[in-house]
C-alpha cells in the first residue's frame, strides 16, 4: 500500500523528504502521493508540507486505525481478528451482532467513537470521539455459563496492568467493574453473554478507558478522569490498548486453566482500592455496611458486616458503594 510505504519512510526521517525524492522511490506520480499524504492527515497523522523540501511526519501522534491496531495485536496468542470503526452504537453491540452472524471468535472491536456506548443496568457510557479507548473482545470460553462473569475482573486486572506499564500510574480496582486513579473512574468494564443448554455461546467484554479526554460532561466531571489528565501527556491509545490486551491474554490463558481466579487473586487482591475500606452493600434485600477483605478465587467480593460474619458478594448481584465519596 503506497500510503503505508509513505508513512515508513517519513517515519525513517527526522526530516523533510523531497516530493521528487518520493516519487522516485514509489515509482508514482506528484499527484499520487499527494494524494496518499491527504489521506493520512485525515487519519490524524501530522505530516506538513513546506513548498521546495517536501514531506516531514511530526511527532507520533495518536493515531487509531486499522493499521495501528493489527500491529499492535501481532504477537498476541489470544487475538488473531480485530476490527477498527470509526463510529460505532456500541462496540458491544456489533461484537454481539459478529457473533451472531457467525464470525470467527476471539476477535477484538475498536471504535474511535460510540455513539450509544453503555454501561451497566441501562447506564449511558460517555464515548466522545478522537480521546478514548472503546473496544470489546468477543470470545467462546469452554466454561460453564456461572462463571463468564468473572471475565469482568480478569479484564480489570489487565487494564490496571496495562495502564501502568504504558504511563507508570498505579490504577487500583473498584470491585468488580471500575479501574480508578486518585479516587476518579478512569475505565469501565461491562461483560455481556449468551448462552444456551449447551453452555457459553459467545462473551463479550466491553472496556471504556478514557485516555486522552480533557473534559467531561459535567454529570460525571467529579467522579471521572483520563490518563492525560493524571499524566498531563497525549498518550498514544493504540499502544494501550496493545499493552492491555497482552496483559488480557495472559491472565485469560490462567482463567481457563483454573477455571477460577485462583492463579490471579493475590495480583488482583494488591490492586483492590475497597480492601480494608467500608463499604455499603446495596443489597435488594436490605442496605448493610462492613469492611471488605478481598475476592474469592470464584470473585465474589468478601464483606466483613458489623456482626463479624462474612458475606460473599456475587458480581451483579449487588453494587458496592464506599461509605465516605466514589469509593
Ligand atoms: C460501566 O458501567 O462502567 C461499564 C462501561 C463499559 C463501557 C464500554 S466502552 C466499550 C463497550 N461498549 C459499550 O457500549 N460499553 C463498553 P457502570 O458501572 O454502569 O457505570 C456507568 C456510569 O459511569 C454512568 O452512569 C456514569 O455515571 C459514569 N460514566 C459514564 N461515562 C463515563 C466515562 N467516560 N468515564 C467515567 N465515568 C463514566
Amino acid at each position: 500500500m503506497l500510503k503505508e510505504t509513505i508513512l515508513q519512510l517519513l517515519r525513517e526521517k527526522d526530516a523533510y523528504v523531497s516530493g521528487q525524492d518520493l516519487c522516485e522511490r514509489l515509482g508514482v506520480t506528484r499527484t499520487a502521493v499527494w494524494k496518499a499524504v491527504g489521506k493520512l492527515k485525515e487519519e490524524g497523522y501530522d505530516i506538513r508540507a513546506v513548498r521546495n523540501r517536501g514531506y516531514r511526519l511530526f511527532g507520533e501522534a495518536d493515531v487509531l486505525n486499522a493499521e495501528e491496531l493489527a500491529s499492535e495485536m501481532k504477537g498476541n496468542p489470544l487475538i488473531p481478528e480485530t476490527e477498527f470503526y470509526k463510529r460505532l452504537d456500541s462496540t458491544n453491540q456489533a461484537a454481539k451482532e459478529g457473533a451472531e452472524k457467525g464470525k470467527s471468535m476471539p476477535r477484538l472491536y475498536v471504535a474511535d467513537e460510540q455513539t450509544a456506548g453503555r454501561g451497566r443496568r441501562g447506564r449511558t457510557w460517555v464515548s466522545p470521539p478522537g480521546t478514548g479507548i472503546w473496544m470489546s473482545v468477543l470470545l467462546k470460553p469452554q466454561l460453564s455459563s456461572d462463571k463468564a462473569a468473572m471475565l469482568t475482573l480478569v479484564a480489570a486486572l489487565a487494564v490496571a496492568e496495562g495502564i501502568r506499564r504504558e504511563t507508570g500510574l498505579s490504577a487500583g480496582i473498584k470491585w468488580p467493574n471500575d479501574i480508578v486513579i486518585g479516587g476518579r473512574k478512569v475505565c469501565g468494564i461491562l461483560t455481556e453473554m449468551s448462552a444456551d443448554m449447551d453452555g457459553i455461546r459467545y462473551v463479550v467484554v466491553g472496556i471504556g478507558i478514557n485516555a486522552n479526554t480533557e473534559t467531561f460532561p459535567a454529570e460525571i466531571r467529579k467522579t471521572a478522569t483520563s490518563l492525560r489528565m493524571e499524566t498531563g501527556r497525549v498518550l498514544k491509545r493504540s499502544a494501550l490498548i496493545g499493552a492491555v490486551m497482552r496483559e488480557f491474554a495472559g491472565f485469560y490463558e490462567s482463567f481457563v486453566r483454573e477455571e477460577s481466579l485462583k492463579g490471579l487473586r493475590e495480583q488482583y487482591e494488591a490492586l483492590l482500592v475497597n480492601r480494608g475500606r467500608a463499604v455499603t452493600v446495596l443489597d435488594p434485600a436490605g442496605e448493610y455496611t462492613g469492611t471488605a477483605e478481598g475476592i474469592t478465587d470464584t470473585g465474589e467480593l468478601l464483606v466483613r458486616t458489623e456482626n463479624n460474619t462474612v458475606r460473599k458478594i456475587l458480581s451483579g448481584e449487588v453494587s458496592v458503594r464506599g461509605i465516605y465519596g466514589y469509593i
